[in-house]
């Protein structure tokens, strides 16, 4: 019941499972997991498919026949193994030229070239299939704000997915973009810090169709904001294009922590919002074992990742057949007709003329004490 399927759409990045456990105050803990040996893991593992950045694939200094070598093992794997690639990432942020941004850097030749790597990553990503480009700006934002304008920054970040935007119509790609958000690390404060400042951003864009987001729980939740919230914005503006789903301890440093690890009822309802929703597209795991861990843990953590969200989803089954917690529900919806409210002039005005009796509608609670008690007790296993 709890083995992944092809249909789950489950994915991790080359970055996720071949993290190696560096941080900024020690070095790697885990040896180098080659791109083929991931896709092996996880085909093993049953995940649909694999994600990368450029790099993690290609290095940055690969000649072109190095890099055809690399493409021709890589695909290799994902013949013998079934996985996909569903999506394709470009790093605009490692490098020291982009200490300062990519597509916000005050440098016009630093905008171009960052331009030029993410089309060649497009071109890669177009070649294997994917057809979501993600693009996570890491790097774009300040520490000192006496340093730019940041509607400069906007300008050009805007001028720039504009640019890639229209590559990829030259081009004839079935792709689309992604953008994910994220308050701040590495910049002090990155601009276009969530998922809803994304959608505000994708509205005054050039192509928006070909734009929505990438939300990440992790993030939202470094902003201190409910995750289900800010996907089920994304949803109804009909811009979830891709998820990164990992868990977080609140607002300090990204953790990319297990799935569920820490959040289990934000995690259930999530789940709960993406299969309400028929959600179709990918669920990208973009978390990474802990420090402490080895091979054993690496897998212990996508295989967790997997199984928990496979759990969860059998508990959003269990809620949705829960007879105490539907009635709780149906008295809630029973408390107003299901026409929406539409304006018309007479309408007004018979609203206007109309007796509301506000202390007798405020007597009567919610229920929502109970409602919780019983959606916890169903997550605790005791229903
Ligand atoms: C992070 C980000 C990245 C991005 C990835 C895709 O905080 O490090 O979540 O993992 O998802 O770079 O572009
Ligand atoms: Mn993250
Ligand atoms: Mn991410």
């Amino acid at each position: 019941m709890y083995t992944p399927q092809a249909s789950d759409h489950f994915t991790f990045g080359l970055w996720t499972t071949g993290n190696r456990g560096r941080d900024p105050f020690g070095s790697e803990v885990r040896p180098v997991l080659s791109p083929v040996d991931n896709v092996e893991l996880l085909g093993e593992l049953g995940a649909y498919g694999v994600n990368f950045h450029d790099n993690d694939l290609i290095p940055i200094d690969a000649t072109p026949s190095q890099q055809a070598q690399i493409l021709r093992d890589f695909s290799a794997a994902l013949q013998r193994t079934g996985v996909k690639v569903p999506m394709v990432t470009v790093n605009l942020f490692s490098e020291p030229v982009f200490r300062d941004g990519a597509f916000t850097s005050h440098s016009k030749a630093v905008r171009a070239y960052a331009l030029q790597k993410t089309m060649a990553a497009m071109d890669v990503g177009a070649q294997l299939g994917a057809e979501i480009f993600v693009l996570w700006g890491g790097r774009e934002g300040a520490e000192v704000d006496a340093g730019k304008d940041p509607r400069d920054g906007l300008r050009w970040y805007r001028e720039c997915v504009n640019y890639l935007c229209e590559y990829v119509r030259d081009r004839h790609y079935a792709m689309r973009l992604a953008l994910e958000a994220k308050p701040n690390e590495p910049r002090g404060d990155i601009f276009l810090p969530t998922t809803g400042a994304m959608l505000g951003f994708i509205a005054t864009l050039q192509y928006p169709d070909m734009v929505g987001v990438n939300p990440e729980f992790a993030h939202e939740a470094m902003a201190g904001l409910n995750f289900t919230h800010q996907v089920a914005q994304a949803l109804d503006a009909n811009k979830l294009f891709h998820i990164d789903l990992n868990d977080q301890k609140g607002p300090r440093f990204d953790q990319d922590l297990r799935f569920g690890a820490e959040n289990i009822k934000t995690a259930f309802f999530l789940v709960k919002l993406l299969e309400d929703a028929g959600y179709t597209g990918m669920r990208h795991f973009d978390a990474h074992a802990l420090r402490t861990e080895d091979a054993v843990g690496v897998r212990a953590c996508a295989g967790g990742c997997m199984r928990t969200y496979l759990i969860l989803r059998e508990k959003v089954k269990a809620f949705h057949a829960d007879q105490e917690i539907q009635a709780l529900l149906s008295d809630l919806s029973a408390r107003g007709d299901k026409e929406p409210i539409v304006y018309t002039e007479a309408g007004a005005k018979r609203l206007r003329e109309s007796a509301f009796d506000r202390h007798a509608e405020a007597e009567r609670g919610l229920g929502y004490e109970r409602l919780d008690q019983l959606t916890m007790e169903l997550l605790l296993g005791v229903r």
